[in-house]
């Protein structure tokens, strides 16, 4: 922990990947269990069967429900003190890039102002006919599956599996992983690709790569520092 503190003191530009762990603490379940919460984020689907456009062109209603389920759960959320030390990181750190996997919008309610967001954001809803994007956070929503003014059916503004990561963001996460001296892992099970595989640009770059997680995931065996443990109990403590 002490040589941590005094990496995130001496380092000059500092990239963070985060996921589904660092909002476990605010209520907001992971996808893959661990910490104790329900083992499959929603009844007997998996977000691999239910986050693709295939599940979404078969039954639009079905992966609204989950959605919308999710979204009525994060509303009630509020940021965990993991999520303010981030925060308070970026302000004071000169180049500091958080790159987020989560699309709960937790980081920016925390106050981080530099988020990359690569997987969307599941306050957002995006039109299936003339593309057209606005934010809706009312829980629940009014009709399910939404509907656009133009009459199409909008779909959440989130990346799901076998789409593309919006190009602008890709590149700037690329761009903050390659130019970072330290690179934090942060509550990611670190097997969705690309996002996971930042740390090892990182690494190959030479920057030092810490992971801060409850449990070992496939990543720990590459990386400089291990910190096991809750992140919202250990991000106050390293950022203090
Ligand atoms: C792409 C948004 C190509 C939606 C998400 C076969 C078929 C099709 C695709 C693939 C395939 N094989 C590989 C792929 C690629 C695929 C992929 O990686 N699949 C995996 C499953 C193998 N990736 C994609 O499809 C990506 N796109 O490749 O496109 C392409 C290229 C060009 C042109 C066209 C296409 C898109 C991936 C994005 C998917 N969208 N989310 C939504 O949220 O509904 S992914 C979603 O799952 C999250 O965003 C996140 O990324 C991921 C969950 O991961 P984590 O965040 O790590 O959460 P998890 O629950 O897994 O782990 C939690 C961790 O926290 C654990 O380690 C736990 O120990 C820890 N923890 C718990 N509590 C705490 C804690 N740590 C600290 N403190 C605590 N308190
Ligand atoms: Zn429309």
């Amino acid at each position: 922990m002490h040589s941590i503190r005094e990496w995130l003191r001496d380092a000059s530009s500092i990239a963070v990947l985060t996921g589904a762990g660092v909002s476990a603490e605010s209520g907001v379940p992971t996808f893959r269990g661990g910490s104790g919460n329900n083992p499959g984020l929603w009844k007997r689907y998996r977000a691999e069967e239910l986050a693709t456009p295939a599940a979404f062109a078969r039954d639009p209603k079905l992966v609204w429900e989950w959605y919308d389920w999710r979204r009525g759960l994060i509303a009630e959320a509020r940021p965990n003190p993991g999520h303010y030390a981030l925060a308070k990181a970026e302000a004071r750190t000169p180049n500091f890039t958080l790159i987020t996997q989560n699309v709960d919008g937790l980081h920016e309610l925390a106050g981080s102002r530099n988020v990359l967001r690569l997987h969307g954001s599941i306050w957002i809803l995006r039109c299936m006919e003339c593309r057209r994007e606005r934010e809706d956070r009312r829980t629940p929503l009014p009709e399910i599956p939404p509907r656009c003014e133009c009459g199409g059916m909008l779909r959440p503004g989130v990346v799901w599996f076998g789409e593309a990561l919006p190009a602008k963001i890709w590149q700037d996460a690329e761009m903050a992983a390659r130019s970072a001296d330290l690179f934090l892992l942060i509550g990611t099970s670190a097997v969705v690709y690309p996002a996971a595989g930042l740390a090892s640009m990182a690494k190959s770059v030479g920057a030092r790569v810490v992971e801060i997680n409850i449990a070992e995931t496939g990543f720990s065996d590459s990386i400089d520092e291990f910190l096991q443990g809750p992140s919202g109990e250990l991000l106050p403590q390293l950022m203090a």
